[in-house]
């Protein structure tokens, strides 16, 4: 077979095509860039790249400069137009209409019209390669059980250095599973969401599942009273499918729009936040709007509480992620007018790379009660015990878990495990293909890319060569950036990813961006205000607790 193209060839995003039986081409169409190999720039490319700051430049300035960003944040143009350039360079990097999935090496129509599957940003390692990851490293991929307890497996739990609070931890995976949905029983190449914010997690995965969820009056879903607080219903009141392990008595089983979501506390009290909020907003929509029908304010609720979750993934997740001291805004008006596609579809890649268990901590400390992980897992009923006010409070107070090696705990070694052999099954080009694709410089060593000479040297001798590092191990043996929580693969990548999934969103286009698509203005403003906060103190009786993802000193 013809393998010229196993040594991706190609650079600056020229794609590579065989010809006859041992040559190959570089399609430089549209990259600014030609020569064979598309190594050259062209001259107007070459004075726009020397003029760009590198993301690290980019990145250290964003952190930086107080005094600067002081008054970028004050100054309303100004911090509309940096955040106009957020959106663009950041969703740029993405590929739209998507080109690849996990089957073919070239692009197929099936990668476009065929849902079902993942997206992929880069195509797999073509078939009869020299080596499974191209033509660097050992002809066999490291032993992936050896890799895990080698690299992965938590000794000690090692705090996350930003003080990270687990309240962080749940709202990740409370939010992202909402997008993504393997089709495990068909292959890690399939899914089953839709490619999005679709606040399903919320509301069921599909119209019966909704309906089992809704009571059908006043907008409102189904909820049930327990010590005076709104709670999820049980399953055998909404009877949704709903994954819990054989045994699990019924008064333990509740319904939520998400089947995993009874797995742990951290999900059930954010489904439970949710569902209030929800409520909240139809009671709003209903003064408002006296004569619409349940209908009619039920899926205008859905459409604030959707506003309402980009809102606060944008300016109160995403910017405690960042550490910027520029205050992120979700204004979807600043894209009106630019090139831009509202569509979005999820990447095998970005699924991977939002693998952050290490950000679970091995136990839980709720009032003054320790919980291990064990203790956790699919014991819904701690939240009740507590109640929400003091199990918020207390996630808030508990320190996540450190992003890197050696701090995957109990419970997630089987995930990592899973995830690197679905990795090598997917053909997931090597690590540093991907830091070239999101514009990052490959690394050139083992101790360059880890900033850790041991570490580096028991990478090396598994992978023999820094050009053979597989994706997901690559991400989480980086070396954090400076005063980060992250390396910069995790920022630079997941960043495109994440505006583009965030700003693609149909509401965020011109004809839905608007007052009368939300109820009005009272809706408008609901979502325009949002913060993680607010979605807290209105939904708790009382008073408020500490709401924060990142512990007090
Ligand atoms: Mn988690 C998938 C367990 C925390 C992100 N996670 C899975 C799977 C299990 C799992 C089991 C399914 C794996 C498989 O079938 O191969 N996860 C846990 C446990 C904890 C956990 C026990 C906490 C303890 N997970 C987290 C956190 C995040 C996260 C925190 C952060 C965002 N997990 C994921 C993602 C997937 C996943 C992403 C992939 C989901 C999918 O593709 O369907």
């Amino acid at each position: 077979a013809n393998t010229s193209c196993c040594s991706y060839p190609c650079e600056n995003g020229g794609v590579c095509m065989t010809t006859g039986m041992e040559g190959f081409q570089c399609d430089c169409t549209s990259t600014d860039f030609y020569g064979t190999l598309c190594e050259t720039p062209t001259f107007l490319k070459r004075v726009k790249l020397w003029l760009k700051p590198s993301p690290d430049t980019t990145h250290y300035l964003l952190t930086h400069y107080n005094w600067l960003w002081d008054t970028v944040n004050s100054v309303n143009f100004l911090r509309n137009a940096v955040m106009k350039k957020v959106y663009t360079l950041r969703s740029d990097m993405i590929d739209s209409p998507v080109t690849y999935t996990s089957e073919h090496s070239y692009i197929t129509l099936d990668a476009n019209f065929n849902t079902t599957y993942y997206a992929r940003t880069l195509p797999p390692v073509p078939y009869n390669c020299p080596t499974p990851m191209g033509v660097w490293g050992k002809k066999e991929m490291p032993d992936v059980d050896r890799i895990v307890k080698k690299f992965f497996v938590r000794k000690k739990f090692l705090p996350e250095p930003m003080g990270t609070s687990a309240l962080f931890s749940f709202f990740a995976q409370h939010f992202t599973h909402q997008f993504f949905k393997t089709d495990v029983k068909n292959g890690p190449q399939y899914q089953w969401g839709g490619h999005g914010v679709d606040v399903t997690h919320v509301y069921g995965k599909d119209k019966d599942a909704e309906a089992k969820l809704r009571t059908f009056k006043d907008g409102k879903l189904k909820t049930q009273l327990i010590q005076g607080e709104e709670y999820p219903p049980l399953e055998k009141d909404a009877p949704v499918d709903m994954v819990y392990p054989p045994g699990t008595p019924e008064e333990r089983r509740f319904a939520i729009g998400q089947k995993v979501f009874g797995l742990l506390p951290g999900l059930f009290m954010y489904a439970t936040i949710w569902l209030r909020e929800h409520n909240r907003v139809c009671d709003i929509l209903k003064t408002e709007h006296p004569d619409w029908d349940d209908e009619r304010l039920y899926q205008t609720g859905k459409l604030v509480i959707l506003g309402e979750t980009i809102k606060i993934v944008i300016e109160d997740y995403v910017q405690h992620l960042s550490h910027y001291n520029y205050q992120l805004l979700f204004r979807p008006e600043l894209l009106f007018g630019e090139q831009f596609q509202y569509q979005n579809r999820i990447t095998v890649e970005f699924n991977h790379l939002y693998h952050w268990h290490p950000l679970m901590p091995s136990e839980f400390n709720v009032s003054g009660t320790t919980y291990s992980l064990r203790e956790f897992v699919y014991h819904p009923e701690v939240v009740l015990k507590h109640g929400m006010h003091d199990f918020v409070d207390s996630l808030s107070r508990q320190r996540a878990g450190a992003f890197g090696p050696f701090n995957h705990g109990p419970l997630t070694i089987p995930v990592v495990t899973d995830l690197l052999k679905q990795g090598r099954q997917l053909r997931l080009q090597p690590y540093n293909q991907y830091r070239k694709k999101f514009n990052l410089p490959a690394f050139k060593t083992f101790e360059e890319m880890t900033g850790n000479k041991e570490l580096a040297k028991a990478l090396e001798e598994e992978y023999g060569d820094i050009n053979a590092v597989e994706f997901y191990v690559g991400l989480i043996m980086e070396k954090r950036r400076y005063r980060s929580v992250f390396g910069s693969s995790i920022v630079e990548m997941g960043g495109p990813y994440s505006v583009k999934g965030l700003m693609a969103n149909p509401i965020c286009s011109p004809k839905y961006w608007k007052p009368s698509t939300f109820g009005g203005d009272v809706g408008f403003d609901i979502i325009n205000t949002a913060s993680l906060k607010k979605l807290f103190c209105n939904n708790i009786k009382g008073d408020c607790p500490l709401v924060s993802f990142e512990v007090p000193d």
